[in-house]
């Protein structure tokens, strides 16, 4: 196995030998990601909106940084009715973000600092705006009629009508799944908003049309890519109505689109198109919402060809109630570790797992999962040390790294995202639920609570723009950003440079098995990770109480107590004694025995 260290210097050259070779083909089991929401990330022209020139003039920081990846969520030309995943052009770069010329610089640019770039792609539909949609809806007989999902109004009922749906899925974001087309009289199918129609990947043609854009980007030098929703694009054949849930005003369609019956056929299709002979080449993480470990094992099994890896959502419904993201429930530690774990042992021998707490559509993972107040530093860095310690590829959300926090929303008015918005209406408009506790759920939940500005100087706007952000910088910039943090040891940002740095260093994060210790306590994550005659131990308090941790429960081949001090967040790790350990509040400390 080779170090990130060495498998950047063999980017772009070809490798000697079989071991290199191989080492070279699983590049991104070694590497850590970081994803770029460039709204939001940095803008260079003072028009609010974060643009690629803007990426362009932070590359220094993200390689300093140690990340080997940039995940870069859309730049395509969009309406922008879902921040860019409603895609009018696949092939060309929306004006407010830059031009195709900005995006080779990109590459270049990440390329030269032994970085690279993952493109989001975003196939499950397009926008409405997009001219393959614009011919589907000009009539039934249009030559492009059949690569989107029509179907004519229930029989016996007026296109329309309440009602009148062909089936009756609810949409992701709230109505339902279909909008009705008065020119042609038929309804399209969207399981997100009505903006973002779904393809039809029944159909060769769109499929064949996909991969040639794919294969497009790879010859302008992307290195792989993150396919948006992918396991939704086969759907069960006749639609079939989902079950309503008690209390839900539609019918639940994930059975019969999630994991649909062609799904491995249309991803092995894709890789083979796509990827030709060497699909290690290149990374390829599929956003897979409500897959199983089982299925992820099929989907990441090398030999099958597929994913290389897929991005998971057991852990991150945690805290959903059975309203789903907006009814908030506590989370238990014991639940979360016992999800991640499973998630550890099921890709253990077979696949491959993607490691994430935050992303642009979850909340800020320092105030959902730790505690943004007095511990804030702290229980930003433990979850970091437990989750970047894992076996698995390490993702970071931009501004992460910096400890950023949720944000504050006075009212309805400071929510930008589609999915808030509708969300409200159809909460307080149609359910007749409160509007004071739908916003507090918005709060908790929303995801633009992520998308808010990067923050990177106590100056104005948090040195995100000269102008007026198109969204609010969150109030505490001046005490949380980057210009404060780059250089001070104590930093969040320099414990994640040394948790990065800690994966090239040493073999067993990224090949040691893993076991995970006391799965039952309500405070400790713990585990320990092997590799021949290596062990390291990762013991974290994730609470804002002291924490006792037995002494058997450490007991095993290793002398903890002689082990070396890989990594901590205090001053002072905890002794490790026959009486067991005594962790202060968000205490995580990493220890190593090598008895090689
Ligand atoms: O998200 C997929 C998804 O399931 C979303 O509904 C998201 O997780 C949601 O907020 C959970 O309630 C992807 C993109 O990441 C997201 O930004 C897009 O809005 C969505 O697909 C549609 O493209």
């Amino acid at each position: 196995m080779t170090t990130a260290d060495e498998s950047v210097l063999l980017l772009g050259e070809t490798p000697t030998s079989d071991a290199e070779a191989a080492a070279e083909q699983a590049w991104w089991r070694a590497t850590v990601v970081y994803q770029v929401y460039p709204r939001s990330f940095a803008d260079s022209d003072g028009d609010g909106v974060g643009d690629i020139p803007g990426i362009i003039s932070r590359l220094d920081y993200l390689q300093d940084l140690g990340v080997g990846v940039v995940w870069l969520s859309p730049v395509y030309r969009s309406p922008q009715d879902d921040n860019g995943y409603d895609i009018s052009d696949y092939q060309d770069v929306d004006p407010m973000f830059g031009t195709l010329e900005d995006l080779d610089a990109l590459i270049a640019g990440l390329h030269e600092r032994g970085m690279r770039l993952v493109m989001d792609l975003v196939v499950n539909h397009t926008s409405d705006e997009h001219p393959w949609f614009v011919e589907s809806a000009s009539s039934r007989d249009a030559a492009r009629r059949d690569w989107y999902i029509w179907r004519p109004p229930r029989p016996g009922m007026a296109g329309g009508e309440p009602g009148a749906e062909p089936n009756n899925w609810g949409s992701i974001f709230s109505g339902p799944a279909w909008q009705y087309d008065e020119r042609t009289g038929e309804y399209y199918l969207h399981l997100f908003t009505r903006k973002q129609p779904d393809l039809n990947w029944e159909n060769p043609e769109v499929r064949h049309a996909v991969y040639a854009m794919m294969r497009w980007w790879l010859d302008r030098g992307v290195d792989g890519f993150r396919m948006d929703v992918i396991n939704f694009i086969s759907k069960a054949e006749g639609l079939p109505d989902g079950e309503v849930p008690p209390g839900a005003l539609y019918g639940n369609g994930f059975p019969h689109f999630g994991s649909g019956p062609r799904i491995h056929e249309f991803l092995q299709e894709m890789n083979r198109e796509v990827f030709g002979d060497d699909p290690s080449r290149f990374l390829t993480v599929g956003e897979m919402p409500g897959a199983t470990v089982e299925q992820a094992r099929r989907y990441t099994d090398a030999e099958r060809r597929e994913v290389n890896m897929i991005f998971q959502f057991e852990h991150m419904e945690v805290d959903e109630g059975p309203g789903g993201k907006f009814d908030p429930r506590p989370i238990a530690l014991s639940e979360l570790k016992a999800s991640l774990g499973r998630w550890q042992e099921g890709l253990a021998s077979v696949g491959w797992n993607s490691l994430y707490w935050s992303n642009h559509d979850r909340p800020r993972a320092v105030s959902r999962f730790g505690d943004d107040g007095v511990h804030r530093v702290a229980s930003a860095k433990a979850l970091a040390t437990v989750l970047h310690l894992m076996r698995g590829t390490p993702y970071v959300y931009q501004g992460e790294e910096l400890g950023m926090t949720n944000t504050v929303f006075r009212d309805l008015d400071d929510f930008r995202d589609v999915e808030s918005l509708n969300h409200y209406r159809e909460a307080v408009g149609v359910r007749g639920q409160d509007p004071a506790q739908v916003l507090e759920a918005l709060r908790y939940a929303g995801r633009d609570n992520s998308r808010t500005p990067v923050q990177w100087t106590d100056g104005p706007q948090a040195g995100f723009t000269t102008g007026e952000p198109w969204i609010p910088v969150t109030p505490n910039y001046r005490e949380i950003n980057a210009a404060a943090q780059v250089g001070d040891p104590d930093s969040v940002r320099s414990h994640y440079q040394r948790l990065i740095r800690l994966r090239r260093e040493h073999a067993v994060v990224v090949d040691g098995s893993l076991r995970m210790l006391l799965p039952d306590d309500e405070q400790v994550f713990a585990y320990e990770r092997t590799l021949g005659g290596v062990r390291m131990l990762v013991l974290a308090n994730l609470s804002s109480a002291s924490a006792t941790v037995p002494a058997q429960a450490l007991a095993g081949p290793a002398d903890w107590a002689q082990a070396a001090v890989l990594n901590t967040n205090v001053a002072n790790p905890a002794a490790i004694t026959d009486a067991g350990v005594e962790l202060a509040p968000w205490e995580a400390t990493v220890r190593l025995v090598d008895g090689t």
